[in-house]
């Protein structure tokens, strides 16, 4: 795997690089099947399960404070991209807009085209997440899935939904797509939590 489009870490990024990964030059796309095409007039996020039902519009995310973030990408099937630079609203700031019942302790990632993923709520809530619009001062590209997607950069990139469309509030762990289909539930990179 290492050559044209992969290299090997030089010690200066080393310490950035989870055990078992490889950096990229490129920026690859991994998509499970069809990539949908939504624009921003049809884009809508639901919240529901253990939370007040409500629906969000684009407009609705654009009134958030938007920050750019810098974060590096991990990807299961051993790529890893440094400094990824993208633009989009703290996902610590959007739960301000929502009420959710004490007793969520998991969340589903829901997304146009049907993608699921799950994640813990401790996981979820960390201040370095973010929903992201933009990547590299670019409207994120629909094969990386604009208009929106999720960033959650402390777990393997599968957890970080492209064309999220909606977080379902949970009281107890249930698997999403590829954690169904093997992986981890958790996913976190540097203990290589890769397969369940
Ligand atoms: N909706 C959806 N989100 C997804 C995926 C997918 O197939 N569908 N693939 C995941 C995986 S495995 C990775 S590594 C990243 C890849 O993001 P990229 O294609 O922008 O590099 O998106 C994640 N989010
Ligand atoms: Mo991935």
């Amino acid at each position: 795997m290492l050559g044209k489009f992969f290299k090997k870490p030089n010690e200066e990024q080393s310490d950035r690089v989870p055990p078992g990964q490889y950096l990229t030059k490129g920026f690859p796309v991994l998509t499970y099947g069809q990539t949908p095409q939504v624009s921003i007039e049809t884009w809508q996020f639901k919240v529901w399960g253990l939370a007040k039902e409500v629906t969000f519009s684009w407009a609705d995310f654009m009134a958030l404070p938007q920050q750019q973030f810098t974060a590096d990408f991990h990807c299961v099937t051993r790529w890893s991209k440094l400094d990824v630079k993208w633009t989009g609203i703290k996902v610590t700031e959007f739960m301000k807009l929502i009420e959710v019942d004490s007793k969520a302790v998991h969340v589903m990632e829901h997304c146009y085209g049907g993608y699921t993923t799950n994640i813990a709520m401790s996981d979820f809530l960390r201040e370095e997440n973010f929903f992201a619009h933009t990547v590299f001062d670019e409207p994120l590209s629909a094969e990386h899935g604009g208009p929106m997607r999720l960033v959650v950069p402390h777990i393997y990139a599968w957890k970080s939904a492209k064309w999220i469309n909606g977080l379902e509030f949970l009281d107890k762990e249930e698997l999403g797509f590829w954690e169904r289909n093997g992986y981890n539930s958790r996913g976190e990179p540097w203990a290589e939590e890769r397969y369940s």
